[in-house]
This record gives structure tokens, sequence and C-alpha cells, in this order.
């Protein structure tokens, strides 16, 4: 049963629109460890229990082209140490990075991708590395084969594209039980853009899309998983735009429930 890293990656260089969410990452931790909180999992695991999860604080990032050297190499050393990583954003962009240390440690990774948006855009505003292309980089570069990614309401024909040449496994928020079948057996990444769940329930994104899933949604699709989770992140939280906390404890609350996951203790 590996110990669980956390870390925070303070980065929205690569926002699209707002920045806000490299502030993210202290809110979410302030959530998390609220006095009014408990510490257990829906499944029995106390995160404050030993062994079970090490905060490792955030990664000194420059906001320049080095930051994604600097986070593949913060994950793979965590990896590297026998521990699985929880990712704590920042903007998407950190993903591509961060499966990058992982697809080596795991050749045959698998993703399950939670959004809004599918983030297949092969260039985007001028950037290939926009928070709006991290999984055309990831299907280009690292290996990973299998891209399922659900709460998808925003195609377009360019992502479309993208999509069926590498056979992503797309599901929209009324898709879920065909989303659910889909799911991966053997190692699996699991990515969380906190705008895949309705702004009702989660206001605090920088680009909120109505007609979201639910937080229940979220965390039974996670339990519904075959395989085994490797690591996680959670990201896009944009404390600038949230509302009384609310989108902090829905971070705070995925965040634990997949710690619990990862460190595959579970009790009922
Ligand atoms: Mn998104």
């Amino acid at each position: 049963m590996p110990e669980v890293a956390m870390l925070g990656f303070p980065t929205d260089s690569n926002s699209s629109y707002l920045r806000g969410s490299a502030k993210a990452p202290g809110y979410i931790r302030a959530a998390l460890w609220n006095e009014g909180a408990n510490s257990f999992s829906e499944t029995g695991i106390d995160l404050k229990a030993d062994g079970i999860l090490r905060d490792f604080g955030d990664v000194d990032l420059a906001e320049d082209e080095m930051d994604r050297a600097t986070i593949e190499h913060a994950v793979a050393a965590q990896l590297d140490a026998g521990r699985s990583v929880l990712s704590l954003g920042g903007d998407h962009s950190i993903t591509y990075p961060i499966v990058k240390a992982f697809a080596r440690r795991f050749p045959d990774l698998r993703i399950v991708h939670f959004d809004a948006h599918p983030d297949l855009y092969p260039i985007f505003n001028g950037s290939r590395y926009s928070h709006a292309c991290p999984f055309a980089r990831i299907l280009e570069d690292t290996g990973v084969t299998q891209l399922v990614q659900i709460g998808i309401r925003t195609m377009t024909a360019v992502q479309r594209e993208v999509a069926q040449r590498f056979g992503v496994a797309v599901y929209a928020p009324w898709e879920l039980d065909h989303a659910r079948a889909a799911l991966p057996d053997g190692p699996v990444y699991v990515t969380v853009d906190l705008d895949g769940i309705d702004p009702a329930f989660a206001p605090g994104v920088s680009h909120r899309e109505p007609g979201g899933l639910s937080v229940r949604d979220v965390l039974e699709t996670i339990k519904c998983i075959p395989g085994y989770l490797v690591g996680a992140d959670v990201v896009e939280l944009n404390p600038d735009k949230d509302v009384d906390e609310l989108t902090a404890t829905v971070a705070a609350k995925l965040t634990k429930e997949l710690v619990a996951r990862m460190c595959r203790k579970a009790v009922l």
C-alpha cells in the first residue's frame, strides 16, 4: 500500500482567459484540513493516519518554459521513492508533465479525465502548452493510448478530429452509464478539472459551463474504476471566482476520496 504524496503546483500562466488558479493549492489545503471537516473518506480511510498521505507542499515554479521539466521531475522523484502522487493545480497545463513522469513508470497507463472541455487543441492562442492542449500533447508524446473523457460538453470540430485520430473515448454528462462501462483496468491516472462539475456545485472556475456533472456523479464514477489508481490531480480551481469556499470544499472532498482510493485500503 503506497503512501500518497501531495504536491501543489501553483501556476496559471498557461491559462487562456483568467488567471487565479495559481492560488488554488493552499486554498484547497485550507479546506481539506478545516477543523469543521472530517478526515475520513467515504470508504473509511483516515487521511490523518500514519502512512496514508504526506504533504510535500508547493513546488517552486517560475511561470516560464522550464516549469514543465520542474513539474515532471518533482513527480518522478516521488514515484522513484515508491509513493503515488496527488497533485493540486494550478491550471490544466500541469497534467502533461505530470503524466510524462507517470507514463515512464507505468508504460500501460490509462487516463480517466473529468472536464467540461476535451483540452485536445493541437495549439491554442499560439501556444502548444496552453491549458486547452494537454491531452493532445499526452497522446502525441507519452505513449498513453487509452483516454476516457467524462463530462465533455464543449467539443469543437478541431478537437473532435484529434479525438477520432487517437481513439479517445468521449462521454457527455448525459452518457454517464456508457462512461462507467468504459472505465479502464490496470494502472489508472485520474485528472479532475473542476469545471467538469456543474457550476452550481463548483462555481470557482475560470470557464463555467452549465449542465455538468454533480459531485456525486464524479465520486461514484471514481468508485467504478476497475483498475488501480496510481496518481491523480485536481485542477482549475480559481479562488477569485469562488463563492463562500464552495469549490474549495468540493476540491478537498475529491482530494480526500482520490487519496483514499489511491492507497487501496478500502474498509467498506
Ligand atoms: Mn475544463
